[in-house]
């Protein structure tokens, strides 16, 4: 008869349901509003993430039954949710994020909900490129072999000119780093123009390969408006460059996705900064885990993301050895991602992150290395000697006694974590 009785907020939840391979599997943590019960709390999540509303509607059960979600694990504030993949729209995360982290994380059922994890389906990933490099930047793009990358972003973060940028980033290149980095908020400002940064970096980093007999590249920011942000794809690749970086929460995914294309055009990789992640995952109860976004950018097919420092640098951390270990596991054949370690790192504590992360990282350090008592380019050789003696197995102070830069950086830092 056309009407519904029955499909209402509470008509979501079967505790018995065993999810089909087929679904996409979302894990939430939940704390109910007062006086709402888990079991409410969690089929309204799965009604208002799917196909239902607040109120009973007045349309054929059948096809609403067929793309509801179903709310079908609860353990403790843990709510496991199962969406069946006709929802979703194939290779369009916008469509994605709008469904599992879209009108729930505002609900008055619920005081505070946070999406942690995502089980993929392969019919889900099978529609997004994946990461077209990945760890093998280290060896395909750079000279890195089995060390972790290194990379450094110069400092102050805005307000160099372009001269003084180029010039920064060749003596680090000169001093064992394999990468320069734009930091996040240099795009193209008077004081150092987009244009002049790229080719005068670039004949930098090609004065630098020429000295070292290493392979050097730049990960230029090229994050902006999504079209200027292709022009500016293109002109790295007209330079010659291999990366480009991308701010990819504050430039969205939907941007994200159409510059993975053009990168795949030029053979270019991209580095994914997370400027804004804390908006959604600083705190542990509300929001998206860093998790699901590192999930997110793989399937949107970044090479690197930068996932924290396990807790060993300047900014609030979560799961950093979990997160990685998920970017480089299986996933239906997508390539893994190249994590970053980066935010208040330094020579004196990177033993301590290989122990933490192993050697498939990239490290990245600005102040750790700008911030040297004997400037850019002995701070780069120190970061390069304590990978060394990392790599060598030798304790840091040992390895110090005959490497000077890395000697005066232990003086200066030691092994703290700074704040
Ligand atoms: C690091 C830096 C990066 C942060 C971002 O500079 O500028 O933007 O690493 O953090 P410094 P995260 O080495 O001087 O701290 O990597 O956690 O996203
Ligand atoms: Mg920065």
């Amino acid at each position: 008869d056309g009407i519904m009785t029955g499909i209402e907020y509470d008509d979501f939840l079967d505790l018995g349901y065993e999810p089909a391979g087929t679904e996409l599997v979302c894990e939430f943590t939940i704390e109910p509003a007062a006086g709402m019960s888990m079991e409410a709390a969690a089929s309204r999540v799965a009604s208002e993430s799917s196909n239902g509303t607040w109120a009973a509607l007045h349309v054929d059960e059948d096809e609403l039954t067929e793309l509801g979600a179903v709310a079908c694990g609860i353990d403790g504030r843990t709510v496991t949710v199962a969406y069946p993949t006709a929802l979703f729209e194939a290779g369009s995360m916008p469509q994605i994020l709008s469904c599992i982290a879209g009108n729930i994380l505002g609900m008055k059922a619920v005081d505070s909900i946070r999406l942690e994890d995502c089980d993929w389906p392969e019919s889900i990933t099978s529609g997004f490129p994946g990461p077209q490099f990945g760890p093998s930047v280290a060896r395909e793009k750079l000279d890195a072999g089995e060390r972790p990358v290194l990379a450094t972003v110069p400092k102050p973060k805005v307000g160099l000119s372009t001269d003084a940028h180029a010039r920064i980033g060749e003596e680090a290149w000169r001093g064992g780093v394999d990468l320069l980095k734009d930091d996040e908020n240099l795009t193209d400002q008077a004081f150092n123009p987009f244009a002049d940064r790229l080719a005068e970096s670039l004949a930098a980093r090609d004065r630098a390969q020429e000295e070292t007999g290493e392979r050097k590249d730049y990960l230029v920011n090229v994050t902006a408006e999504t079209t200027e942000m292709l022009e500016r794809v293109d002109l790295v690749a007209e330079h010659g460059g291999g990366f480009v970086m991308v701010d990819v929460i504050t430039c969205g995914w939907a941007a994200v996705q159409s510059v993975r294309e053009r990168c795949e055009d030029h053979g270019l990789a991209i580095h994914a900064h997370r400027a804004m992640h804390a908006a959604f995952d600083r705190l542990d109860h509300h929001g998206v885990s860093m998790r699901v976004i590192a999930q997110i950018a793989r399937l949107c097919g970044v090479d690197h993301i930068h996932t924290g420092t396990a807790g060993l640098g300047k900014l609030a951390n979560e799961d950093t050895p979990g997160i990685n270990e998920w970017l480089t596991s299986d996933c239906h054949g997508l390539r893994p991602v190249l994590p970053v370690a980066s935010g208040g790192l330094h020579p004196g504590v990177v033993d301590q992150l290989i122990d933490a992360l192993g050697t498939d990282i990239i490290v990245q350090a600005g102040g750790g290395i700008h911030g040297h008592p004997d400037g850019t380019h002995a701070g780069a050789k120190a970061l390069r000697q304590s990978v060394e003696a990392s790599m060598a197995g030798t304790d840091l102070e040992t390895y110090a006694d005959d490497h000077a830069e890395l000697a005066t950086a232990l003086e200066k830092w030691g092994a703290e974590t700074p704040r």
